[in-house]
């Protein structure tokens, strides 16, 4: 296990291991950790500083920090990156050291925080710390709070992190494009007592969103609604990692949606409450228990549950084209259309030409389809019975009795117990019951029509009555 204290002391030697290198900087600003890859790092122990317990950032990781003279230093570095969202396709992101999403920033309640940010966008930048309590001036709204960072520049932001909770950072600064783009990062501020609301698992992720053309590897940065790629830490499922749990374990989820919509995020297996909002701690009489939580824009929730039920369960987005990917928006509706014959017009015309969704689009998860370079099929994801059939805002929570405390690794499939897997019914069916009434229940058919009364339609008259209603 590799401390941040031994970070800061092998700094120099470019190695941390998990795709963790350093970057050597100026000697006055901190280290700016680079991430290479999207895997999940599991979480660092805090090195200097108080004690606290680290959250998981799902397909990220958390930025290490310089303790000088008491205030916890960071250096977060603007820029485009490269950003693998599933096996198959890499996509050309703006995020911060080496990411997008940017790293999490995991501070203490009562840390002063010290964070260094450098432009290396082509354009500038700057931070808002999003749910913050602190001096105006820290607030991060170019032009309102602070004159922009150009590019090339660092600007340093100094508060205190004054309230525990979840937080997030994206720019005020040419705001649209730059969250297109990928710019946003998580923020946990832990509580002065380590044993405040004490979780066994503790999963962090930011829900976002693209429009990237199949084939191409840049967002459209002007799109409102109609985006095409829907992810969560910037990873589209098959690409995102499950979370993986001790059973009884309990465990939180904390999700900040920076997209232009709400996300009904939906947990299967289990009941959970909303124990924390974009405000705070919830008030325990406040807490009810639901299964799906919605989430608006701009917002962030933390649920949390004892993973009580072992096996592997679905944990998603409840909007079903957001558990899609780019491949199955503008498809039209193709059911019940008979296209035997025309198929066979239209490929000699077209030779590759596909008939789609005939009979839904389930098939298509499994087919072999030609797609463009740097794309993903719609709905993928191969489980143990075949295609998952899903794409997108979706991932699964994995509960295993034998899984140890502190590890993340995969488990493999949940082995179900004999006998509890929905199976096929192979014996006589009955003949089905129908019903003879064609008005329903409530409204019943009637026989004859109850108003007789006769209908005259008359042409509009073409000269003006007069009927001007005075
Ligand atoms: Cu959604």
């Amino acid at each position: 296990m590799v401390t941040r204290r031994d970070f800061f002391r092998d700094a120099g030697v470019l190695a941390l291991g998990a795709g963790l290198v350093s970057r050597a900087g100026a000697a006055a600003l901190p280290e700016a950790a680079v991430m290479k890859d999207a895997k999940t790092t599991p979480p660092p122990l805090p090195g200097d500083g108080r004690p606290f317990h680290p959250v998981v950032t799902l397909n990220g990781w958390s930025l290490p920090w310089r303790l000088n003279q008491g205030i916890k230093e960071f250096h977060l570095v603007a820029e485009p990156v490269v950003r693998e969202f599933a096996p198959g396709m890499n996509a050309n992101l703006w995020g911060y050291n080496g990411q997008s999403p940017g790293p999490t920033i995991e501070v203490v309640e009562g840390d002063r925080v010290r964070i260094f940010v450098t432009n290396r966008l082509p354009e500038a930048t700057s931070v808002h710390w999003h749910g913050q309590r602190l001096p105006n001036g820290m607030d991060g709204v170019a032009g309102l709070t602070q004159p922009r960072i150009p590019v090339g520049k660092t600007f340093v932001y100094e508060f205190e992190a004054r309230r525990a909770g979840t937080f997030m950072y994206h720019p005020h600064s040419d705001e649209m494009v730059q969250m297109a783009m990928g710019m946003m990062g998580f923020w946990i501020t832990h509580p002065k007592d380590e044993n405040f609301m004490r979780v066994d698992r503790d999963f962090v992720f930011l829900l976002n969103s693209f429009d990237i053309t199949p084939g191409s590897a840049t967002p459209q940065v002007n799109t409102m609604l109609d985006f095409n790629l829907w992810g969560f830490n910037s990873r589209v499922f098959p690409g995102i990692d499950a979370m993986r749990v001790r059973q009884n374990d309990r465990v939180r989820v904390r999700v900040g949606n920076l997209t232009m919509t709400n996300h009904p995020v939906h947990l299967h297996g289990h009941e959970f409450t909303v124990t924390g909002t974009d405000g705070g701690w919830t008030p325990p009489a406040s807490r009810w228990p639901e299964v799906t939580v919605d989430i608006g824009v701009g917002q962030m929730r933390a649920i949390e549950f004892d993973a009580t039920e072992p096996g592997d369960w679905a944990f998603h987005c409840h909007k079903s084209h957001h558990t899609m990917n780019a491949m199955g928006h503008k498809v039209p509706t193709m059911i019940g259309v008979d296209h035997r014959g025309i198929a066979e017009k239209i490929s000699k015309l077209v030779p590759d030409y596909m008939v789609m969704g005939e009979r839904g689009m389930g098939d298509m998860a499994e087919m072999e389809m030609p797609l463009p370079e740097n794309t993903l099929p719609m709905m993928t994801g191969d489980g143990p019975f075949g295609s998952v059939e899903m794409g997108g805002m979706f991932t699964m929570l994995q509960v295993r009795a034998d899984q140890k405390p502190g590890d993340y690794s995969d488990p493999g499939w949940y082995k179900h117990p004999p006998g509890s897997v929905a199976y096929e019914w192979t014996g006589e069916l009955p003949e089905p019951s129908t019903r003879d009434s064609a008005g329903g229940q409530s409204m019943p058919a009637q026989v004859k029509p109850a108003n007789t009364a006769p209908v005259e339609i008359k042409p509009p008259s073409r000269k003006s009555s007069g009927h001007s209603g005075h």
